[in-house]
């Protein structure tokens, strides 16, 4: 059982989002998204417009994804890694070179972005109208 981890705030989800979500599941046996909780994400300076709970409904319902956990914390990975016996940690690339730390615990893998979509674009697109 190959277990890939990955995490993310995943608001507005999109097809950025899904196309990260199905190249990651592609890569093991199951797919665990540690999801970032609301007070996490104040902490990102990121303030989602969607619920914990409600992104967590959505992920659930991705074909891709086999379990969400809540992120509350940057140095909760290895731990996490550990706990769900992970062979593989992915992010997209814009992390690409940040998580290389945890390649003595597992596989470290950065996947190329979707272009020309992200969240905040879509949260500015709305606020236009
Ligand atoms: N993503 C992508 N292509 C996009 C948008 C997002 O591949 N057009 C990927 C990101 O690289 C990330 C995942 O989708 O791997 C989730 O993106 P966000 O919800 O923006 O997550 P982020 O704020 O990057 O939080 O501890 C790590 C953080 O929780 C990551």
């Amino acid at each position: 059982m190959k277990t890939v981890i990955t995490y993310g705030t995943f608001d507005i989800l999109h097809y950025g989002h899904i196309n990260l979500l199905r190249r990651a599941r592609a890569l093991g046996d199951r797919l665990l998204v540690g999801l970032s909780t609301d007070e996490f994400n104040a902490g990102k300076h990121k303030s989602a417009v969607l619920s914990y709970q409600n992104r967590k409904a959505v992920l659930e319902a991705i074909r891709y994804v086999d379990g969400v956990f809540p992120e509350v914390s940057w140095d909760q990975k290895r731990a996490d890694i550990l706990r769900y016996q992970a062979s593989l940690f992915v992010m997209g690339g814009d992390w690409a070179g940040r998580f290389d730390s945890l390649s003595d615990l597992c596989e470290v893998v950065y996947l190329p972005r979707t272009a020309d979509i992200s969240t905040t674009e879509i949260k500015q697109s709305i606020r236009v109208e």
